[in-house]
């Protein structure tokens, strides 16, 4: 059985004053969960003040990006082993803000997955079509090409170590949440092209649902068979709303 996960994407919101006031309310409204792992994701410079808050507690840490780069000179740039050494448990890679405004193709997110790997990180791997793309049918060809690229550099086993997201990019901060069915849908086809190359991989893998996902939507959507939790957003900035996610999917 895939594992359920609630991971909120901060992006580029917060303060220190603002941080220690989310997480506080978020702790003390979240009761212990039995089937969900739940992380939150600060913008990096809030990383340590972040994981000195969650120490001991039910809540991991996450970061937004990270450098395919070990080490070296690589100015701007965040490493694996500088994110593991604040206690980072996960990473995403290949948001479609970095992808769409950072240029990052599906070689460069396959070589972040590698490299997060590399430093004992859970990657995220978001992917997601355009409404373009998926007005002209071509969704399922996007998704696979962003899915294969991964497993095509990493291996199929590899990619068993992290965690998919589909995030359809035209739901994305937008409101406009895909249907139950429509994520459904993609989640099913994610599934079905893992399993191709490995049946009990492609059954275990954990597959969240991001775009617009809030307190109202967020049963139905992680009610359905292949949609193991969220990713999530705006709703992530607010105590009640990112605890009522939470529950949705315990
Ligand atoms: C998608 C999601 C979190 P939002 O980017 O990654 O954001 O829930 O605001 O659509």
């Amino acid at each position: 059985m895939p594992k359920m996960y609630v991971i909120g994407n901060w992006k580029m919101h917060g303060s220190k004053i603002t941080n220690c006031r989310l997480i506080e309310g978020i702790l003390s409204k979240l009761p212990i969960l039995t089937k969900v792992d739940v992380a939150i994701c600060p913008p990096f410079p809030y990383l340590q003040q972040t994981s000195d808050k969650l120490f001991r507690r039910p809540i991991l840490l996450g970061a937004q990006d990270l450098s395919c780069a070990k080490e070296g000179a690589y100015t701007g740039e965040v490493s694996g082993d500088m994110l593991r050494d604040l206690k980072t448990r996960f990473v995403l890679v290949g948001h479609s803000e970095r992808r769409a405004m950072h240029n990052e193709s599906d070689q460069v997110v396959a070589n972040k997955f590698a490299a997060a790997l590399e430093a004992d990180l859970i990657p995220v791997l978001c992917v997601g079509e355009t409404l373009e793309q998926r007005e002209a049918g071509h969704a399922e060809q996007v998704i696979a090409e962003q899915v294969s690229a991964v497993i095509n550099a990493v291996g199929v086993e590899a990619l068993s170590k992290g965690i998919i997201a589909y995030e359809p990019v035209w739901a994305i901060g937008s409101g406009k949440t895909a249907t139950p069915l429509q994520a459904q849908h993609i989640h099913a086809f994610i599934r079905g092209l893992v399993r191709e190359h490995n049946e009990a991989i492609g059954s275990d893998l954990s597959i969240l649902y991001g775009g617009s996902v809030n307190a109202d939507n967020a049963a139905t959507l992680f009610g359905q068979p292949d949609i193991n939790g969220g990713l999530i957003g705006g709703a992530s900035l607010k105590a009640d709303s990112f605890v009522s996610i939470c529950l949705a999917a315990n």
